[in-house]
């Protein structure tokens, strides 16, 4: 089985524009795909569609097309929400256009941008039909020192485009600007060094792979020259026995986190996967903090449990049974005593204010800028945040010795 990059740890180029100016037509050139639907009808596209490819020398990246949002019929309302659902998840917004026409529409998406700290690159699109003048240049230099010109209706065009992009987008990204650059693991053990990593294979345990995590994980620390060995939960000790000196990390499922830290000579640096995914995704600093404000709840409070995708629940769903079961065992707050929220998919409570506590899921369907937008909010609330690997190692009894390779680990 071909285990792709999910496309959350893409880059998310998101194009936007006014209606009818050609941006399905400017993801299919790029993409050399027609994963749009093109027409001369003004607000053909409604709907995000998204297209993942591999742009040398960037990376993995995926194309969002958005909806014009400058038309006025019936639908405009939804489909300006979805736009705007889009912005959060961007890291490069690219603003189709046409010739001359640079306004109101233009200059709100380029503060939206500006906003949100990512680059604005402009492309003045169907030149075939007159070229741009050296004024309209000017004034496109002045806005954004990202600009690229193209006609997307033949091949020749269509070619010139796919170059004149990948000049224009390697310009523009600072050189860590890919999620892929930031490491899992590997920045935590020396180089040359070993990690030992700890999977449990149990009946939860999806049949003849590893979970992609677990995956990811080993590529990280391979990409990283870097050792790893992986073991089930009952190798463990007999793997420390074997070798002729100490890993320079463990890393295990959150599930086992007990019995493999009573197992780990307290100068060996243990972590599970969830908290290397909190650390990649989040704010891990923050996330613990949240963690601990799971002792500070009483009667009466009320918890946010967020869950980024709509999946089918089953019976012990983490988000809404596991969890919420280990928080009233813990605080031992029952049903009348603790309201318990649970919000999924990509909708998300606005009033935050209403929570003494935030348990988001492990943001796998999220970016990592998409994820810090949350937490950020959380914070501007003062509404303590965590999520659920971290949680469960703090309802383990184990969080501390869990983060404990901050301070004995290379620094991240
Ligand atoms: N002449 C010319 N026409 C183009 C060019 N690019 C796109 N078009 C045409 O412009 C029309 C709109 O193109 P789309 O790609 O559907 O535009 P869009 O911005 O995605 O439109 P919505 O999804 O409706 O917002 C189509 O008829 C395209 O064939 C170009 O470079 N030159
Ligand atoms: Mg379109």
């Amino acid at each position: 089985m071909k285990i792709q990059t999910p496309k959350s740890l893409r880059l998310q180029i998101a194009v936007f524009g006014r209606a009818n100016v050609g941006k399905s037509s400017f993801i299919n050139a790029i993409t050399g795909q027609n994963v749009s639907i093109v027409s001369a009808e003004a607000g053909t596209t409604t709907d995000a569609v998204e297209k993942a490819m591999e742009i040398a020398p960037i990376g993995p990246v995926v194309f969002i097309d958005t909806a014009g949002v400058n038309d006025t019929s019936e639908l405009a309302g939804e489909r300006i929400k979805r736009t705007a659902a889009v912005f959060g998840r961007a890291d490069v917004f690219v603003v189709v256009t046409e010739s001359g026409v640079w306004g109101e529409h233009e200059e709100k998406l380029r503060e939206e941008a500006r906003e949100r700290d990512v680059p604005l690159v402009a492309v003045v699109n169907k030149t075939d039909l007159g070229g741009t003048t050296d004024d309209f240049r000017e004034r496109l230099k002045k806005i954004t020192p990202y600009t690229m010109e193209c006609s997307c209706i033949d091949n020749a065009g269509q070619n010139a485009a796919i170059n004149a992009f990948r000049d224009v987008l390697v310009r523009c990204l600072p050189n860590k600007s890919s999620p892929l650059e930031h490491p899992i693991a590997a920045d935590l053990i020396p180089v040359g060094g070993l990690a030992i990593l700890v999977t449990p294979i149990d009946a939860g345990a999806p049949k003849g792979r590893l979970i992609l995590p677990q995956v990811m994980v080993i590529r990280d620390i391979l990409d990283g020259h870097r050792t790893a060995m992986v073991v089930g939960d009952d190798e463990y000790l007999s793997s420390l026995s074997i070798l002729n000196k100490n890993p320079d990390m463990v890393i295990c499922d959150s599930q086992v986190v007990n019995k493999i830290a009573e197992q780990t000579p307290p100068d060996i640096p243990l972590t599970t996967f969830s908290i290397l995914f909190a650390r990649l995704k989040g704010d891990l600093e923050i996330l613990v903090r949240g963690a601990a404000a799971i002792d500070t709840l009483k009667k009466g409070d009320r918890v946010l449990i967020a869950e980024a995708c709509a999946h089918h629940a089953a019976a012990d769903d983490i988000g809404r049974v596991k969890i919420p079961n280990l928080l009233r065992k813990h605080t031992g707050l029952g049903d009348g005593d603790l309201h318990i929220d649970t919000y999924s998919g990509r909708d998300y409570p606005a009033e935050l204010e209403r929570y003494s506590l935030i348990i988001h899921c492990g943001a796998c369907m999220l970016t990592r800028r998409e994820m810090l937008l949350r937490i950020k909010d959380a914070v501007n609330k003062n509404v303590p945040i965590t999520n659920y690997g971290v949680a469960i190692t703090y309802f383990c009894g184990v969080l501390d010795r869990a983060v404990d390779w901050r301070i004995k680990c290379v620094k991240d």
